[in-house]
């Protein structure tokens, strides 16, 4: 859209005069202050936030929305954590349902997708007491003998603050030995929100905000890309939310190491937050748009399906998102434990562009850091035909 044409838009009568100015500001590209993104998400109705966020997503990626073609390993969801929203952790030998796996049963987990167009392997899972630095490096290094080509993309900060202490060595010489050995970037997993007040509250634990921030600086420094997540739609207000976007587009300006955003909706089946009810989709769609708008800095903003159902995610790609993440299949558990309607995750390719060409946008294919892979406008999936 013509940039005249969307200011008629957002200068129409019907729109606050606190508003008009922010969207005036974001067409001029110029910096929301904290304060503009916590009026952005109390005054802003959907159709404002929506159009506004979808002229920001337009100016960066234009109609096309990304996918890529993963799967997830989680060698244990034995975890020496407790956070309180977690529905997949177990204790040591507490459940029946805890599981460790093998060395062999993890590398027979990657012989299971050869030949098939898999293009990044996502390793997560809890922090498992025995599972340490060397341990995981030396798995890496066995995953790319069987898979030379496969981009790892492992372990969230949360597991590498318990490795490297554990391991007795530095933030900087734990991502180097793992660097390596083949690891080729973070996942955005384990910082929920970065207020100290409700971090307490919720993961008390676990690594705190500043190691979160520093690890993924290191990795960053490291030539390791990144993801951020924010955990949202618990015990958190609307400025946690800003000051957890805030704190993240401070380091991406400094570093520019984070490939995407992933905002991830607190889910309440079994786990000791329960009692608090879910955000709606409403909600759902807005916090895209708030975050769309407000992280200048992130050329990308992810809806994780398996976790948002494929619903929302198709609508989200109305409100400022422009990736979904893969066609993963059931190898994650987090989010089916946790109370997703997405209880055996699994969409085919066909499937998956299906749903973003009906939301109007152009799919394409990527691998971890958005290199063009397909572009799914030119494939005819009758013949399985690349059009020229
Ligand atoms: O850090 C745990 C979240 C995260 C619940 O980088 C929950 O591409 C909602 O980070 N309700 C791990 N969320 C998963 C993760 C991730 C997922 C997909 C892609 C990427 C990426 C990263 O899962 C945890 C935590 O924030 N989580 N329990 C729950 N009940
Ligand atoms: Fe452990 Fe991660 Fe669950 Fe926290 S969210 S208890 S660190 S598995």
């Amino acid at each position: 859209m013509k940039q005249s044409s969307i200011k008629e838009i957002f200068s129409s009568t019907y729109i606050e005069a606190d508003l008009k100015l922010i969207a005036e500001k974001v067409i001029n590209k110029e910096r929301l202050k904290p304060e503009e993104g916590v009026l952005l998400y109390e005054k802003g109705d959907l159709g404002f936030l929506g159009s506004l966020a979808n002229y920001v997503k337009e100016q960066k990626t234009g109609p096309y929305v990304y996918f890529n073609r993963n799967f997830h390993i989680e060698p244990t969801n034995i975890c020496v954590f407790d956070c309180k929203f977690c529905s997949y952790s177990r204790l040591v030998k507490q459940k029946d349902d805890a599981w460790a796996l093998s060395e062999e049963e993890i590398l027979q987990l990657v012989h299971n997708y050869e030949g098939k167009p898999v293009t990044e392997v996502h390793i997560v899972g809890g922090v498992h007491p025995k599972m340490g630095l060397h341990y995981f490096a030396e798995l890496i290094r066995k995953i790319k003998i069987i898979r030379p080509d496969i981009h790892v993309k492992a372990f969230t900060a949360v597991e590498l603050e318990y490795m490297c202490r554990k391991a007795k060595v530095s933030y900087e010489e734990g991502l180097r030995i793992l660097k390596e050995h083949g690891q080729d970037s973070l996942p955005g997993g384990g910082a929920e929100i970065f207020d100290e007040q409700i971090r307490k509250e919720i993961c008390e634990d676990k690594c705190t905000s500043a190691q979160w921030l520093e690890i993924h600086e290191t990795a960053h420094r490291l030539g390791m890309p990144s993801n951020a997540t924010m955990l949202y739609g618990h015990v958190e207000k609307y400025e946690h939310r800003i000051d957890h976007m805030h704190r993240l587009r401070n380091l991406q300006d400094k570093t520019k190491g984070f490939n995407t955003f992933i905002p991830l909706k607190f889910r309440n089946q079994d786990n000791q937050m329960s009692h608090i009810a879910e955000v709606s989709v409403i909600e759902d769609l807005k916090n895209y748009a708030v975050s769309r708008i407000y992280m200048d800095n992130f050329a990308h903003l992810k809806a994780y399906w398996p976790m948002i159902g494929r619903n929302t995610a198709q609508l989200s790609l109305n409100f400022g998102v422009d990736d979904i993440d893969g066609t993963i299949d059931d190898s994650t558990k987090i989010y089916s434990m946790a109370g997703s309607e997405e209880q055996s995750p699994k969409l085919s390719t066909q499937q998956l562009v299906e749903l973003i060409k009906q939301a109007g946008r152009h799919p394409i294919e990527r691998d971890t850091v958005y290199n063009t892979i397909t572009d799914y406008m030119l494939v005819d999936f009758k013949t399985e035909q690349t059009l020229s």
